[in-house]
């Protein structure tokens, strides 16, 4: 190859990487604070909790605020450990990006990695966003502890395709979006933690963790409020992100209509399961498109009570574990997720993206 050639073939080469890096990549920069706080449960307990917040100044929130990205974002996520709000204790933190294929520096494994020290420790992981999906992070600190404790968040990677696809792929369109978050609480746990004035004293076994408080997003009757309520219209398709980030498996029924699921941990399903129960594991991310028959397929005589205006049409989503519905062994409460049906004509105006 002559040296003009050579020099005419590198020119376009190179501009084709710099049209390739900005036409798909952004670089996002991302700051979670690591702290606790308190989170009241449905019956006025009041359990001491870990987690993460964007806010520099406030309390952990429980779940930690979703982190929503595009396909090929170059993802800066910076923990900063500011200490501890509300008590005493002094522990390290780190995040674990769970379902990002990260070299171990980046994946928030303290004995492999990092731990983020505390009042003021800082550590930037860098990740790329390399398949759309359903993503969880979570503290990897004493693991069975800190996730307990409330250190969790979803993260989406939403498609190239466009924001209303899970996945690069026409079957995953969705009109809306909800996201739910599943944990449970042992509140005795959480008392012992907040009484260790220092790290690491050996207060409570965790191989002893039996939770009396399960949570979706929330324990129910929060999950009555936005963004949990499930609202749907007759011929939407609703995508549901799901995520099970406790130490126990589900049972998720859902009542009235069924759900496809479509995709699990960040990978598209070549073929979609119907199904009417998800049975969730620790660790799994699920993605489900929801439908319910359009008004044409109902009977006469249910339209009726569908379509009633001022009659809630509402259906349950919950824990087939049914002592999981339950706030401390009181039902209704818990893992309940309330499904509302919106009538085709209603003028409310329903959020597109909805999650913690
Ligand atoms: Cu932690």
């Amino acid at each position: 190859m002559d040296t003009k050639r050579w020099f005419f073939g590198m020119v376009v080469l190179l501009a084709a990487m710099a049209i390739g890096t900005s036409a798909f990549a952004a670089k996002v920069e991302i700051t979670r604070y690591a702290t606790d706080g308190y989170m009241t449960m449905p019956d006025g307990k009041k359990i001491y909790v870990f987690g993460f917040t964007d806010d520099p100044n406030g309390d952990a929130k429980i779940p930690a605020p979703t982190i929503i990205v595009n396909e090929g974002d170059d993802i800066y996520l910076t923990l900063v450990n500011k200490g501890m709000n509300r008590s005493e204790n002094l522990e390290g933190h780190t995040i674990h990006p769970h379902g990002f294929l990260v070299p171990a520096m980046f994946d928030g494994v303290p004995e492999f990695s990092v731990s983020v020290p505390p009042l003021g420790g800082k550590f930037v992981y860098y990740l790329k966003a390399e398949r759309p999906g359903t993503y969880i992070y979570h503290c990897h600190m004493r693991a069975p502890v800190h996730i307990e404790m409330g250190m969790y968040g979803m993260i989406i990677v939403r498609s190239k395709k466009g924001e209303h696809y899970a996945f690069n792929d026409e079957s995953t369109y969705f009109d809306r979006e909800y996201a739910y978050i599943l944990s449970e609480f042992d509140y005795r746990l959480h008392e012992a933690e907040s009484k260790k004035e220092t790290c690491c004293g050996k207060t409570f076994n965790v191989a002893d963790i039996h939770p009396q408080y399960w949570i979706a997003n929330a324990p129910f009757p929060e999950t009555l409020k936005d963004p949990h309520l499930l609202k749907i219209k007759p011929g939407e398709r609703i995508l549901v992100r799901m995520l099970n980030i406790g130490q126990e498996s589900h049972a998720m029924h859902i009542h009235g209509m069924e759900f496809t699921i479509v995709g699990k941990d960040q990978n598209m399903l070549k073929s979609p399961i119907i199904s009417n129960t998800l049975h969730i594991a620790p660790g799994e991310t699920f993605d489900l498109i929801i439908t319910i028959p359009d008004k044409e397929k109902i009977p006469e005589y249910a339209k009726v009570l569908r379509y009633k205006q001022g009659l809630d049409e509402m259906f349950p989503w919950h824990d087939h574990m049914d002592y999981k519905a339950t706030n401390n062994g009181v039902f209704p409460g818990g893992m309940f997720i309330p499904i509302k049906v919106i009538p085709p004509d209603s003028k409310e105006q329903l959020t597109i993206f909805n999650h913690p």
